[in-house]
Order: structure tokens, then C-alpha cells, then sequence
């Protein structure tokens, strides 16, 4: 079976679940949302335009990098299981696919869209390569990328990047790089020889923004080059850990979590809590003033629309506001539901509470986000 990807090469999602096709040796095309087939024919089935969509040999369409992984994985695709198994491995591998993915949008986005003399030239090309029609005129590609852009502009202002949070969002992202290049000291991947969910959600950002354009690539590649081995790593078909002596494709022995990787997850504690605080709490009172919404209902006029409204928190001393979406809640919901599938949860609460992260998994919304016909849409109150 041949599955076809549509996507673009520098789209932060898209990067989740090519790492993942690559890695297992899954055979795959890669495609262009900029194909007419995609907006006139896949887009309508989807109900709103979004990527990545992967389609399967006989026509079934998959949106959602994590549902498609899920998926792939249940159809037995995986080479290595993605998913770790053990109390503390397991959550901690849906932490870092929910803050891969979602809490490390500032910097990304802030890296895209801010250092025009090294990025632009190479967006504007690379925006066409994805969004226009293949073979069109070139001013077709540039009139795609100056729409894109115009639109993500304003949409990064939804991840909470203003002129105030600028400075500390380039802190927190060195920061992240230093902890995240001595934890790969230690160790190929996020939990030991072999790559689990949470490096596919840490790929996202890291490799399609990050690690692709041009300014934060340089940036990346002289202050933290295991990271950019990492991003290399995860998008070849091999283990690709020569460096380590090419290790058993095994993760920490007895559950174990390294002093490099607490020291990362205390990071999420800081720079991402506040958030999923801000938006749970934003969400609960949402639903409170909505007692009829109708389950497997999205509560929001239309398909395309994703985000219930807006929570402002303190972010390292700022105030700061960010759209809430329900997808960051589903996401949110795995981590419980990671802690919630083991009965003897001693370890795994010692290391949240030294951690700080006990609230990631205490706080959650009055009613459960479900994924129907790839929308997501809030489940019966609890
Ligand atoms: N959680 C979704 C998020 C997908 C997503 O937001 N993709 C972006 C592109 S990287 C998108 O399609 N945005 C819609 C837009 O730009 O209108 C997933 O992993 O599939």
C-alpha cells in the first residue's frame, strides 16, 4: 500500500507525520496542498482546509498528525512502538507530543516571521513550492505566499508573540535548546534508543520551522548541534545514531527518566503550564455558560473555525493571550488519559510533583473533546 501526503515541506504539522512514515519505513508520496485535487475534492471531505491529510490506497482520508500515527500504528505500521508502555514513559511521551506540537508555536512562529532579510526569500519560494498549483506561473506562487503570509502575521499574534514577549520568547527557546541538547548527550532520542511519540510531537516545530529556515537553522546549528542531529535523525529511515555507537532500539531501562530529561520536563512546567491553566480554565467557563451544547456538537458556527475564544495569562512576567482550541484540550486529554490507564501511579506522581507538572494531569475540562469525521467536537458532560 502506497499512502499519499498531503501537506507542504515546511508546514510544522506535516513534519509530524512524514518523520513517522519515514521512520517506520511506511512507503509514502509526498504531496502538495497546492494539487487542485487537494482544495477541490479532499478539502470539502474534510470539512475545512488543513493539513496534514493522508490518504490511503483505497481513498480513505486521515487528518491529524497524532490520529494518523494512532491509526498506523493500530493497523500494525510501526517498526518501534511509538507508544511507551510503562507509567512514567508513557506520559511522558504524550507531554512532549502536546508541547512539541502546541507549546513551542512561539518560537516558531516568531523564527518564521520575524527575520525577513535571511527568511523571506527562501519562504516565498518554499510557500509556492507547497501552496501553489504544480507547474503554474511563478506570480501564482507569489501571490500564494503574500496571502500566507499576511495571514500568519496576524495569526501569531494568537500564539501569544508581541512585541512585549518577543525577548522572552527568545530566552525560553535558547533555553530549551541547551536542555534539550544535553539531554541528547545522554541519548539518541527523547527516551533512549529509539524514537517514541514525543519526539514526533517535538519534530513538528523543530524541523519544519526551526530547523528549515534559514535564520533559526543557522542559529540552531551553532548553538545546539545535537538538536540539529536530532532533526536530521528523525527524518532518516534508519536509527541514524551512529554517534552513540548505533544503540539498542530500547528506551530508558525500569521506567527510568535521566536528570536531563526532568530538567526538560521542568521547563514545560514553566514556560507551557500557565497556559494549559489559562485555556482549561478558559475553556470550563465556556462550557459553563453553554449547559445545552449538544454533545458531538463544536459549539462554533462553522467547520473551519477552531478556537473558542481567547485566554490571557502572565507568561514569564508578560501578559500574554492565546487562542483556545480544543485540539490543544484532546491533545491535553491524552496525557491524562496516559496516567489515567495505569493503577499503581507511584513513580509517575513523584516525578510530576518534582517536576512541577502535577497540574498537567489534575486539570481538566467539564466535558471531553472527541475527533468525529476529523472535527473536533465536545463529548457528553463527564
Ligand atoms: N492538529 C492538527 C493541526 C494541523 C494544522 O494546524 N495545520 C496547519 C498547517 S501546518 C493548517 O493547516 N492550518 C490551517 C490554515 O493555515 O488555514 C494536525 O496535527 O493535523
Amino acid at each position: 500500500m502506497t499512502f499519499k501526503l498531503y501537506g507542504t515541506p515546511g508546514s510544522l504539522y506535516t513534519a509530524k507525520a512524514r518523520s513517522w512514515l519515514i521512520k517506520n519505513g511506511v512507503p509514502f508520496e509526498n504531496r502538495v496542498a497546492g494539487e487542485p485535487r487537494f482544495r477541490e475534492e479532499i478539502t470539502p471531505k474534510i470539512g475545512r482546509w488543513i493539513i496534514p491529510v493522508l490518504e490511503t490506497s483505497d481513498g480513505e482520508l486521515l487528518q491529524d498528525g497524532s490520529a494518523i500515527i494512532e491509526r498506523l500504528e493500530a493497523d500494525g505500521l510501526a517498526r518501534w512502538p511509538t507508544s511507551p508502555t510503562t507509567p512514567r514513559h508513557r506520559v511522558i511521551g504524550q507531554v512532549f507530543e502536546l508541547f512539541g506540537g502546541e507549546g513551542l508555536l512561539r518560537p516558531a512562529m516568531h523564527y518564521r516571521w520575524h527575520f525577513d532579510e535571511a527568511n523571506q526569500p527562501f519562504n516565498a519560494l518554499d510557500f509556492a513550492a507547497g501552496l501553489a498549483t504544480p507547474g503554474a506561473d511563478p506570480s501564482e506562487g507569489a501571490a500564494v505566499f503574500q496571502f500566507a503570509a499576511q495571514r500568519m502575521r496576524k495569526a501569531m499574534a494568537t500564539f501569544g508573540v508581541s512585541e512585549a514577549s518577543i525577548p522572552l520568547v527568545e530566552r525560553s527557546y535558547e533555553q530549551f535548546l541547551d536542555l534539550f541538547d544535553a539531554h541528547l548527550a545522554g541519548s539518541p532520542y527523547l527516551l533512549g534508543g529509539r524514537p517514541t511519540i514525543g519526539d514526533y510531537g517535538l519534530i513538528a516545530p523543530l524541523y519544519a520551522h526551526l530547523g528549515r529556515d534559514p535564520y533559526p537553522a543557522a542559529l540552531m546549528k551553532r548553538k545546539a548541534h545535537r538538536v540539529w542531529r536530532w532533526v536530521e535523525r528523525m527524518n532518516a529511515a534508519d536509527l541514524d545514531s551512529g554517534e552513540y555507537g548505533y544503540p539498542a532500539p530500547d528506551l530508558f531501562p525500569d521506567d527510568g527518566v535521566p536528570d536531563t530529561l526532568k530538567a526538560l520536563l521542568r521547563f514545560v512546567a514553566e514556560d507551557y503550564l500557565p497556559e494549559v491553566r489559562a485555556y482549561v480554565g478558559f475553556a470550563n467557563a465556556w462550557l459553563a455558560e453553554r449547559p445545552d451544547l449538544k454533545a458531538g456538537t463544536s459549539g462554533l458556527a462553522r467547520t473551519s473555525e477552531r478556537v473558542i475564544g481567547r485566554a490571557t495569562f502572565d507568561w514569564r512576567g508578560v501578559e500574554i493571550a492565546v487562542g483556545v482550541m480544543p485540539y490543544r484540550l484532546w491533545l491535553l486529554q491524552k496525557v491524562q488519559d496516559a496516567a489515567d490507564a495505569h493503577a499503581d501511579n507511584t513513580g509517575l506522581n513523584a516525578l510530576l510533583s518534582e517536576t512541577g507538572l502535577g497540574d498537567l494531569v489534575a486539570l481538566r475540562t467539564a466535558r471531553r473533546v472527541e475527533r468525529v469525521d476529523q472535527l473536533e467536537v465536545w463529548g457528553p458532560a463527564r
